[in-house]
């Protein structure tokens, strides 16, 4: 380090780094010295701190701020912005705010967030809860676009979230298992991020150590890069959305050849009985055999028999990652894969039976012991009316309407302002166009954003707010080892201010300053937030430093977990004494309370049912590209695309879609050329990749992109840029869990011919 220069420590949901700061600007970027494997991530903040595409002032749309209650509101995203003081736009809020709860009431108000940054202090999510609450609540949501068809179904079949969010740990996966078969692979792209931050990326290290000791790898997947190379994986490229006939077709041969285990069926578990005609076909004259599986997955039939033999011979892991549940009917493989693994009768054995999302996060399966982290108290919410969150779009556009949700009816309620702090709907959400035309419903859009991404674009009040490095924060996750002190390393850009100043100064005109703010300033919370883990990580045994300690030394490091978990160790060992969560205490291969909600889209028992768009259905004769819209290797979600590690990423500036050199030839598409991938929802423009890494039939085109359209304010207009959200459908899961279907989407991809036009993603509105 140089004269005048200061170096400060920070933390992202990719990792920890260090950023050099001269004459008050960045001018370099370090991995945290503890992280054995960093992600190039850690470039994008810095290289975007004051990207023309940072919202300098707080700004108000064109429209809005001349008539507010006769504004057009077809005019979001078409409108010019005008710049406002902080005062005036405050007033403008806390108005808006007061109007609406005086004359619709609290049910009125929906409050939405997304994952924002690391740092549990500024924690977007936490600090809109808290002052919404404050004000006397709002429409809150459940589940998550993440795992959310999971967070229903598993739970209601295993009496517990565990099998998600804390399965089997990867020290127990590299000790005992022999064969670890995996419904979507490991990513190493998702392997850089963990929820609220991460000091040392790990999970390489884990499989790198599997490899060493011999584990084999199945990967079911399109996508042969679902694997890193080093695990020589076997690769079965299976049609999209077909693992449950996979499964079946393995589960099957098990009943076929006598290999499954009935004495812990019978011991564990309730309803095989139930679930094996469905399988022989007993019930319906179909066996779900290899060959019936075959034709469903094209995967040959053999080759599904010799895998099922292996799996039965061995300690083997079922595992599936997140996304093959983002489906329609996207709760019945992660059902099916319980069965599965019940039928090789090794849950509860040390590296045996099933666990999710190990591909998803850094942090899935890492040997923690789980200290209670620093949080900002969110306070409670007096509005009872909730959504599951993926029906947003649904929400606005049937004011009353009902739906079916986990055995209940939900009455939509009628939404007059929304207000979104921390996410980006319109990279979140499915069929764009169709929130688009929802998104003209509501009478007042109000939005807290560091850029003008798209969902900032198309709101009515437009509030700068700061990224971590201007502003000082706790970063830590139940998932990691590390705790990083976030001092503030530079002021902040333009007039932005955090989402807690920005709060404060909104609860002191609307009369709950004190309730929102316990009369603490920013250093204040850091000091108490952290005060209440300390003692908390004292009870569990783990004497921490003081604040001002831990303050100056820039991290604590935990060690790590010596008692590796087993997923239902405990049940295995005593199911009467340690009984699972479920009404019958056991695994329910058959469960009698989804069977009684009589729901055509979610019987009693794990079913293949033809997804909605997939390779076998009817709609592939018009759109016979299966769209896998996954997570973004190069940066998080939409997160910084204006960034420079994700644009040297994109082809002609637009997001890469991968497509397999057999449909590229047939379309007359080369490497780098511009396409157009359309369907029936929308369209958007695209930079082709040609590779066989993909399967044929599958095209990738990750998520994230900021929605670019031709003609803003233009419903259906196409989408320069590349945000495979134009062309996804907006339909729950199932009437049990209401999520997001985003992965079964059929689309076609032509060459663009003529001069594409420019992308504006990242210019500022006029
Ligand atoms: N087609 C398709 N769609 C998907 C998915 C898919 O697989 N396919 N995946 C889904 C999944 S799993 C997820 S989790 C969602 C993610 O959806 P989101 O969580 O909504 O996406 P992000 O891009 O992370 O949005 C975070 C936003 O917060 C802003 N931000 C960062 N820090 C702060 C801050 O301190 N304060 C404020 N106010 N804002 C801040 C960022 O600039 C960014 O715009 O997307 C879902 N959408
Ligand atoms: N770099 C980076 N990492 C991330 C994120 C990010 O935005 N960027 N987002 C984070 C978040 S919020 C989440 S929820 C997780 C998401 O974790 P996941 O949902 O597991 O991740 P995806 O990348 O969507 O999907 C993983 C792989 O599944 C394969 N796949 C798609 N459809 C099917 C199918 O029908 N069957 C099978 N067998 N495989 C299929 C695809 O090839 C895809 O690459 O990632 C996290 N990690
Ligand atoms: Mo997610």
């Amino acid at each position: 380090m140089s004269k005048g220069e200061s170096q400060f420590s920070t933390l992202s949901h990719w990792g920890a780094y260090t950023v050099t700061v001269r004459g008050g600007q960045v001018v370099g970027v370090a991995p945290f010295v503890k992280d054995p494997d960093p992600s190039p991530i850690i470039e994008a903040l810095p290289s975007a701190l004051h990207d023309k595409s940072r919202i300098l002032h707080p700004m108000v749309r064109k429209g809005f701020l001349e008539d507010r209650q006769a504004s057009d509101r077809t005019k979001r995203g078409a409108d010019p912005f005008v710049a406002v003081s902080w005062d005036e736009a405050l007033d403008l809020v806390a108005e808006e705010l007061d109007r609406v709860q005086s004359a619709h009431g609290n049910e009125a108000i929906y409050g939405s967030s997304g994952w924002s940054s690391a740092g549990q202090f500024h924690q977007a999510e936490s600090q809109l809860k808290r002052f919404l609450n404050a004000l006397g609540g709002f429409v809150d949501q459940v589940t998550n676009f993440s795992f959310g068809a999971a967070s229903v179904i598993v739970p209601r079949v295993t009496g517990s979230m565990e099998p998600v969010l804390t399965p089997t740990m990867w020290p127990v996966i590299v000790e005992n298992t022999r064969l670890m078969v995996l419904f979507g692979g490991l990513p190493q792209k998702n392997s850089q991020v963990t929820k609220a931050g991460l000091g040392a990326h790990s999970m390489m290290g884990w499989l790198r150590k599997a490899r060493a000791a011999g584990v084999e790898f199945v990967s079911i997947s399109p996508r042969r890069d679902d694997m890193p190379d080093f695990l020589e994986a076997e690769w079965l490229p299976a049609r999209p959305n077909t693992d449950v006939a996979l499964m079946l077709g393995l589960a099957h041969t098990l009943v076929a050849e006598d290999l499954h285990d009935s004495q812990f069926l019978d011991r564990y578990c309730v309803g095989f009985e139930r679930f094996l005609p469905y399988l022989t076909g007993q019930v319906d004259g179909v066996p779900k055999d290899a060959e019936w599986a075959a034709a469903i997955t094209e995967i040959d039939a053999e080759t599904i028999r010799e895998l099922a033999r292996r799996m039965a011979a061995t300690r083997c892991m079922v595992a599936a990652s997140w996304s093959v549940q983002r489906s329609d009917h996207g709760e019945q493989p992660f059902w099916m894969a319980v069965a599965l693994a019940a039928m090789l009768g090794q849950i509860g054995l040390p590296g045996g039976g099933f666990g999710f999302g190990y591909g998803a996060m850094n942090s899935i399966g890492d040997a923690v012991s789980r200290i209670p982290v620093p949080s900002l108290p969110r306070g409670r919410n007096s509005v009872q009316a909730f959504i599951p969150v993926a029906r947003v779009a649904d929400m606005l556009l049937n004011p009353g309407g009902q739906i079916d949700f986990n055995g209940e009816k939900i009455t939509y309620p009628d939404i007059r302002l929304i207000y979104w702090c921390g996410g980006n709907p319109f990279h979140k959400q499915q069929d764009i166009n169709r929130l688009l035309l929802a998104w003209q419903k509501p009478e007042t859009i109000i939005i807290h954003e560091p850029w003008w991404t798209p969902a900032a674009r198309r709101a009515d009040i437009v509030l700068p707010c700061t990224t971590t490095l201007e502003r000082n924060d706790i970063g830590a996750s139940d998932r990691d080892r590390f705790f990083m002190a976030m001092p503030k390393a530079v002021e902040p850009v333009g007039e932005s201010r955090s989402d807690y100043d920005i709060f404060s100064g909104l609860s002191k005109r609307l009369g709950c300053h004190e309730h929102y703010t316990e009369g603490r300033d920013e250093m204040g919370w850091l000091r108490h937030m952290y005060d209440v883990a300390r003692q908390g990580a004292s009870r569990a045994g783990h004497e921490l430093p003081s604040f001002d300690d831990f303050w100056e030394k820039g991290h604590l490091e935990f060690p790590a977990s010596k008692d590796p978990k087993v997923l239902f160790d405990a049940f295995r060992g005593d199911p009467g004494g340690s009984p699972l969560k479920t009404p019958s205490g056991k695994i329910e291969i058959y469960s009698q309370t989804i069977a009684g909600f009589e729901y055509d889209d979610c019987p009693g028992h794990p079913m293949w049912m033809e997804p909605i768009e997939w390779l076998g259905s009817q709609k592939a004769v018009a759109f016979p590209l299966h769209l896998i819209s996954n997570a973004p290797a190069h940066r998080l979600h939409s997160q910084l695309d204006c960034g420079a590690v994700s644009r040297a990423a994109k082809v002609g500036g637009r997001e890469p879609v991968w497509m397999h050199p057999r449909d590229a030839g047939a379309r007359a598409i080369g490497d780098g050329d511009i396409v157009r991938v359309f369907n029936g929802r929308g369209a958007c423009l695209a930079g082709a990749v040609v590779t066989d890494s993909i399967r044929p039939g599958v095209i990738q085109l990750a998520t994230g992109a900021w929605y670019d359209p031709t003609e803003p304010g233009t419903i259906g207009s196409l989408d320069k840029h590349g945000n495979p959200n134009v062309l996804t459908l907006d339909k729950g899961a199932s009437k049990l869990t209401q999520t997001c279907a985003a992965l079964s989407a059929l689309v076609e991809i032509e060459l663009y011919e003529g001069e594409p036009p420019a992308v504006s993603a990242f210019e500022p509105p006029s």
